[in-house]
């Protein structure tokens, strides 16, 4: 008797077969690691030490895959709230400092926020930039340790912020975007979580380490930033960036203000009043929900947290930052601490 035929199949292409094993690895793995709620209330995921929403967590499995970086690349990366849309403002304009005026300039019209992608939204397919000129531009939140391997070789920019007041700026933002079926979350609750480090990306004290011991191994690699030292000085900042991105500044530049304009065009005072970052939404890689600009420029201030914490949640975040940075060499500037 002869056997019965075989249903026909559609072959599946490699693509195809690469992206279904790293959904199953990633659908497997979300089953077995710890998770928590996080400062939106939905779930985060432990992974390698770091708690991150589901979706970034399977794009940065997807970055490992897809994600090819060039030598010349240039990453921005920061903990969340830490001034990344001053940074990325910061960059382009430093970087392309030859194609606009700035009276006229792309960003008075188009905002920090699309001057450069957040690779942490990205989702299968990986968007191709090999199209993007070189050096190309790139911001991501991950920890050094989650980065896929090919990144590490290149230039990064990382930036940092004193913790209350990255936790009081998550607090506004986070709260902006909680669910609606949710209770506020309270301030109290948002000092445990943060914490605890199961704040986005967190814990915060461990992300910033990972960067700062690599900045120290390789110090022409990665520049490491405050917030408060932008703040404070932001002419020497940028003429850092210049010289770390390759191009820094002529004496004829410099005879022409050319540093003092583009501190100015990137200040909280001018990017806040612009219209695209009063009523435009930026919309990150394929996610579908936009978050309203303005809510990356809130107060843009050192030391905000004093308006909010007692006297109790400040000596518990201090106790954390002494703890945790203890021996490293780290330290954030004393006036934003005290
Ligand atoms: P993200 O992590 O979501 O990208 P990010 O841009 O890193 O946010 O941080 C936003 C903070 O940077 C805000 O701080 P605040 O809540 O304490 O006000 C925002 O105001 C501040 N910020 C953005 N742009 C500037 C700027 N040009 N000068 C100073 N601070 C700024």
């Amino acid at each position: 008797m002869s056997s019965s035929p075989s249903l026909p199949t559609t072959p599946e292409s490699k693509e195809d077969a690469d992206y279904n094993k790293i959904s199953d690895e990633y659908n497997h793995l979300i089953e077995t690691i710890p998770k928590t709620n996080g400062l939106r209330g939905e779930l985060l995921y432990n992974y390698n030490g770091f708690w991150l929403d589901p979706m970034i967590l399977k794009t940065n499995f997807l970055l490992h895959t897809y994600f090819k970086s060039q030598p010349t690349d240039i990453f921005l990366a920061s903990v969340m709230k830490s001034g990344t849309t001053w940074l990325k403002a910061l960059m382009f304009s430093t970087l392309n400092r030859h194609l606009y005026s700035f009276s006229d300039h792309y960003l008075r019209h188009h905002g920090p926020q699309s001057t450069f992608p957040l690779l942490d939204f990205e989702s299968y397919p990986i968007t191709d930039f090999t199209h993007f000129p070189a050096p190309r531009l790139f911001a991501t939140h991950f920890p050094r340790t989650l980065l896929p391997p090919c990144m590490t070789s290149c230039k990064f920019v990382y930036l940092c912020r004193e913790p209350k007041d990255v936790l009081i700026s998550c607090w506004h933002f986070m709260s902006n975007y909680r669910s609606k079926d949710l209770p506020p979350l309270s301030l109290d609750e948002a000092v445990d979580i943060f914490c605890k480090g199961h704040s986005d990306y967190g814990p915060f004290w461990e992300h910033v380490l990972s960067y700062w011991r690599a900045s120290l191994e390789y110090p022409d690699k990665i520049l490491f930033l405050k917030y408060e030292e932008v703040k404070k000085e932001p002419e020497v900042v940028v003429r850092k960036l210049a010289t770390f991105m390759g191009k820094p500044f002529t004496a004829e530049e410099v005879e022409k203000r050319v540093v003092e304009n583009i501190v100015n065009l990137c200040s909280f005072q001018t990017l806040s009043n612009l219209e695209v970052n009063k009523e435009g939404v930026e919309k990150f890689g394929r996610l579908e929900v936009g978050v309203e600009n303005r809510h990356y420029l809130r107060k843009g201030e050192i030391g905000d947290w004093k308006n909010y914490l007692s006297e109790e949640m400040k000596q518990r975040i201090d106790g954390i930052t002494h703890e945790r940075l203890k021996g490293s060499g780290l330290i954030f500037d004393a006036s934003a601490i005290a």
